[in-house]
């Protein structure tokens, strides 16, 4: 066993890019193990050993112990990096965890679905569950409410709420979702991506 951080994790995936994003920023040594959702990798006994859930993000610790659900990782490397991607006051780190859980609830549940059904899986628009599309359309309408006031989803500066919520928003048009009518969610992904180092996800004619 490696005596740093394992990163268990799909490139192609928003979840699991939470993960290496937050790793990156808080400096921290890790080895990253590509692991195929497609290729079924998630579901091999060693895996399923390790996660039972069968999923990825998953880390394993220096010291061996098994940890899964990307917002439950980030929280957790910020908390024992010490990192600033928490706010300490209390409402502010509320407001961020309602992001969190609204994220994989509302948000991931509808977008990034909708993403693998047609950018991986190749559905057609039929065969995709029209309610995704409508799900997806109410999450960036709230998101889009929400970013209108404000550079970021909570106080002044980057946190965990805004490294959770961009992962999948700047791939929503790989899931058919149009952000022409979100000028507001179109800013904040190009202020996180530049927070964060990363290449920018839409055209620039999407992110205009
Ligand atoms: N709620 C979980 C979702 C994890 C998840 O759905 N992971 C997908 C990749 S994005 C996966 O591993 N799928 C493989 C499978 O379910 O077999 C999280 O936030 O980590």
């Amino acid at each position: 066993m490696s005596a740093r951080l394992n990163i268990y994790g799909d490139a192609i995936s928003g979840n699991c890019l939470k993960v290496k994003w937050t790793a990156d920023l808080l400096g921290l040594q890790y080895d990253w193990i590509e692991t195929s959702v497609l290729e079924a990798e998630t579901r091999t006994p060693e895996f399923l050993a390790m996660n039972p859930a069968g999923q990825v993000p998953t880390v394993v610790l220096a010291d061996g112990a098994v940890l899964a659900q990307s917002n439950a990782i980030i929280l957790y490397l910020n908390k024992v990096h010490s990192g600033g991607l928490l706010p300490q006051e209390p409402y502010a780190q509320g407001k961020v965890f309602e992001w969190l859980f609204w994220e994989q609830y509302s948000h991931e549940t509808a977008i990034a679905v909708r993403r693998f059904h047609k950018h991986y899986l190749k559905k057609s628009d039929a065969e995709i569950d029209p309610k995704l599309m409508e799900k997806g359309a109410a999450a960036l309408t709230l998101m889009e409410n929400a970013l209108k006031d404000g550079a970021y989803l909570v106080g002044e500066k980057l946190t965990l709420a805004d490294i959770s919520l961009v992962a999948y928003t700047r791939l929503a048009h790989e899931g058919g979702f149009d952000l022409e009518p979100y000028p507001a969610i179109r800013r904040w992904i190009a202020r996180v991506e530049r927070d964060l180092g990363l290449q920018p996800a839409q055209t620039p004619e999407r992110a205009a």
